[in-house]
């Protein structure tokens, strides 16, 4: 997407020694940096990429519940779904705002959406396949999403991390919505209960997958942790939500298709087994069942929408020219 390194961090863009230190300084006295203050060119594109990655993943993820809003089993389903996946194209508005603060358009990073060239969360291009999915997507996928973001509220950059308070506050009530669809078909009929499990065995390997490569393989991590982007690594984050993920699905008597998962008392937390990298990457490059269609919805919901940021554009102009006539008139 952008072009991406530790620019600014190694002085490639000229920015001299001094002015890397005190940004660092700023940065370790947990001041929040803001949008007119002076910082390191390599900060503000890691930033772009990120929020522009998270903005993308928000409106992308409303594809695959969307898909299931006109066959909710019940008025009081259709409604709490509709309202969650409202909340993820409110969430991805916000952060489209937050990486526009930064010096880049909403064009451009749709553009590079749209292209290919941007990426977005690879837990977007699985397949939705019975209702039970929307439920291990509340539970799981908004699960996972908490479990990043609420360390992301904490983000130096001032409106990414304003912009994850109240996006934190809606995922909580996502993920509860989803654990509790869980909840009534791991109470319900046996055919109810087989459809969840499978569900569950279906997503739980690719939203461990979400939290990003192991650490080692994590070319952002040391940086982003420097600058106090990111507060906890991807390796760290993932086994924090396994160790409370299990418990939740224990409870429910499912089962994670997982024979190595296992409770290790000495590490305080589960050991589980390894994941396949080659799967997470396939699907990050864009061959997973879903890329091409989640892009070409995407854009066909854009060019279907040109009119209406036509008419808005033009509306905006009319007031602009209206408030310019009365100004004289005012004046006088
Ligand atoms: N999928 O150096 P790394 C939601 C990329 S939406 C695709 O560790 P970083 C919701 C990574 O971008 C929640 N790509 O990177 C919505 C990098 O590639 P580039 C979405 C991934 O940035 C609707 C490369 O791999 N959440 O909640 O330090 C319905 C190397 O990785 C993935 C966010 O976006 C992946 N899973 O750490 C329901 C949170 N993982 O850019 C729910 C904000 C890694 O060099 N983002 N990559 O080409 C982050 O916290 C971080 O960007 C990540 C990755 C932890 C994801």
């Amino acid at each position: 997407m952008y072009a991406q390194g530790l620019i600014g961090a190694d002085g490639k863009t000229g920015e001299s020694p001094e002015f890397l230190e005190a940004f660092q300084k700023r940065i370790d006295a947990e001041e929040k940096i803001e949008p007119n203050d002076a910082m390191p060119e390599g900060y503000r594109k890691t930033l772009i990429r990120q929020i522009g990655q998270h903005a993308h993943s928000e409106i992308v993820g409303m594809l695959p519940e969307g898909n299931w809003i006109t066959r909710a089993p019940s008025l009081k389903r259709k409604a709490a779904l509709l309202a969650k996946v409202q909340d993820e194209g409110g969430h991805g508005l916000y952060l489209y705002s937050a990486a526009e603060t930064l010096g880049v358009s909403r064009e451009q990073m749709t553009e590079e959406l749209h292209s290919g060239k941007a990426k977005y969360s690879s837990i977007f291009n699985y397949p939705t396949l019975t209702w039970a999915d929307i439920g291990i997507i509340g539970w799981l996928v908004d699960g996972a999403a908490i479990m990043n973001q609420i360390p992301l509220c904490r983000c130096s950059y001032g409106p990414y991390a304003r912009a994850m308070i109240r996006v934190c506050k809606e995922e909580s009530f996502h993920q509860r919505q989803g654990y509790e669809i869980v909840m009534t078909l791991a109470q319900g009929t046996p055919a109810q209960r087989e459809m969840v499990q499978d569900a569950l065995n279906r997503w739980w390997w690719p939203v461990l997958m979400m939290f990003g490569p192991h650490d080692s393989d994590s070319q952002h991590s040391d940086q982003n942790m420097a600058w106090k982007i990111k507060r906890f690594s991807n390796d760290a984050l993932r086994q924090k939500f396994v160790d409370a993920t299990v418990p939740q699905g224990e409870y429910l008597g499912l089962t994670f298709p997982d024979p190595e998962l296992k409770w290790n008392e000495e590490k305080g937390g589960y050991d589980f087994g390894p994941i396949d990298w080659d799967e997470f990457w396939r699907v990050v490059k864009g061959g997973g069942v879903m890329n091409r269609d989640r892009i070409r919805d995407r854009k066909a919901a854009w060019e279907n929408g040109a009119w209406v940021r036509e008419a808005a554009l033009a509306h905006a102009e009319k007031r602009r020219q209206r408030a310019a006539e009365a100004a004289p008139i005012a004046a006088e």
